[in-house]
């Protein structure tokens, strides 16, 4: 059994070879134009960022190292006892391109759990919060706050050759993402139980086995188990989405880990991204409540126009890459199809007849360019349906998840040496003149 350092360590040199090969054969050849759209359209479609671990197409939707999410549910070992994919064997197989044995799986889940605890100063710092904060507000701030033992910002401090910024960068990158189920269950427990106690690690479960034990659903093993499938399968979506390049644009600069991570749990919390989930939780509650118990699809129909008429987005619809309905949607509508109990809550029904109709209207309305669900649409209602209500807290849960991606990539930008991340920016004018030249 290896270590993923030890893995790390064979991996590495031959990515550098293959990023050598790569400047010196191919550093003039062209991936495509930028054009005028691009620039003045958020970048959409312009190639611009070496991302390795996971690429998205818009038809298959996403692929870990060339797996997708059902070929990763058959490879990578679950938690003892559970079917669904753990965080731990899809953090192996993002950061080391390779699917990890049932040992090196358990091993990390061990490393995770020793090094699970908060620093006192990050405890007293949340419990100091107004309970009135958003929690992804907390969130950030917790995880900022983390940067106090940040060994990477230490040893640049102490001075080091850029060829360990790597060793330095994996160490904190595993030190956050074992404290961010400690940290992330704080804020619930204060938020929404206060004055309860939160559970202690146990050494022999998953990270995210031990997440919900301390969010205080740990008797539930259908919740845990399908929190299991949602933080692998929110973990990484390619490089360009907010949070992701944040990550990335933050790193570049040699910002720490956990201020990287800061930063991209901020792009984390707008509505277009990650705050979607929240999102379409409110608006679906909102829906049933304005057409009652009678659900038909001209209800829901009815309900759509008015959303989009009054100029508001119809929240977990809609993708900047993907043109078809997302995998991350199919995989955890098939999480509930195996069991009859989801099935028969009226607001998992509600997320399946707005389905069954939205793309119609979506299409006939004539603007987004994908009509189908994102992950956002499906994720919400199943957590509704297992207890945990408390909607504004979702996207804490995605910002666990994002974590093993986003923390992947900061590995690697430093193993690869990338540099400073500082793209070319343009006046109107500027485009005017290089434009009417043409
Ligand atoms: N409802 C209504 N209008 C929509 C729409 C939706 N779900 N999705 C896109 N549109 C509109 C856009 O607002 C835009 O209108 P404009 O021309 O007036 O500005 C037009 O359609 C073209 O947008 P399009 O190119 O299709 O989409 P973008 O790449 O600009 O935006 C997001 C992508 C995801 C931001 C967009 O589809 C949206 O706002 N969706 C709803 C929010 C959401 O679910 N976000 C989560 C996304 C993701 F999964 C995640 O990050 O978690």
């Amino acid at each position: 059994t290896k270590t993923i350092r030890e893995v790390l360590q064979e991996v590495i040199p031959q990515k550098q070879a293959q990023l050598q090969e790569l400047k010196a054969k191919h550093s003039q050849a062209s991936l495509g134009d930028v054009k005028v759209e691009n620039v003045i359209g958020g970048m959409r479609g312009l190639k611009a960022m070496l991302w390795d671990a996971s690429v998205l197409d818009p038809i298959e939707g996403i692929r870990f190292h060339g797996l997708s999410i059902p070929d990763c549910q058959k490879q990578l070992t679950p938690a003892p006892g559970g079917k669904e994919i753990i965080a731990e064997s899809m953090l192996w197989l993002l950061l080391t391109g390779r699917v990890p044995t049932e040992a090196e799986t358990r091993q990390l889940s061990r490393e995770f759990a020793e090094k699970g605890d908060l620093p006192k100063h990050v405890e007293q710092l949340i419990d100091s919060l107004p309970k009135t904060l958003h929690p992804m507000t907390q969130l950030g701030m917790g995880v900022a706050a983390l940067n106090h033992d940040s060994q990477f910002a230490a040893a640049y401090e102490r001075g080091i050759k850029k060829s360990e910024y790597w060793t330095h960068t994996l160490e904190d990158c595993i030190n956050l993402i074992a404290r961010l189920p400690a940290l992330a269950a704080r804020i619930y427990r204060n938020v929404y139980k206060p004055g309860t106690p939160i559970a202690g690690i146990n050494k022999d479960l998953d990270l995210v086995g031990n997440y919900v034990n301390m969010l205080g659903y740990g008797h539930n093993h259908d919740l845990t188990e399908y929190l299991r499938l949602y933080i692998a399968i929110h973990g990484d979506h390619e490089g360009g989405n907010a949070s992701a390049h944040t990550a990335h644009l933050v790193g570049s600069t040699l910002s720490d880990p956990y201020l990287s991570y800061a930063a991209a749990l901020f792009a984390l919390a707008g509505p277009l991204h990650g705050l979607a989930n929240q999102e379409v939780l409110r608006w679906q509650m909102n829906m049933q409540k304005e057409i009652g118990d009678k659900i038909t699809h001209e209800n829901i129909k009815e309900f759509l126009w008015k959303t989009l008429k009054s100029g508001q987005v119809v929240p977990g619809y809609g993708h900047g890459v993907l043109r078809n309905p997302d995998p991350r949607f199919i995989a955890l509508q098939e999480f509930c199809s195996t069991r009859p109990e989801l099935l028969a809550d009226p607001v998992i029904q509600l997320v399946k007849q707005t389905y069954e109709v939205a793309p119609g209207v979506l299409k006939e309305h004539g603007k987004t360019k994908n009509p189908y669900p994102n992950v956002d649409a499906a994720s919400g209602c199943v957590l509704y349906h297992y207890g945990l209500t408390e909607f504004k807290y979702y996207t804490v849960i995605f910002g666990v998840s994002r974590a093993l991606g986003a923390l992947t990539q900061l590995v690697w930008a430093r193993a690869l040496n990338l540099p400073l991340e500082r793209p070319k920016s343009l006046s109107i004018d500027a485009i005017k003149q290089i434009v009417e030249k043409q």
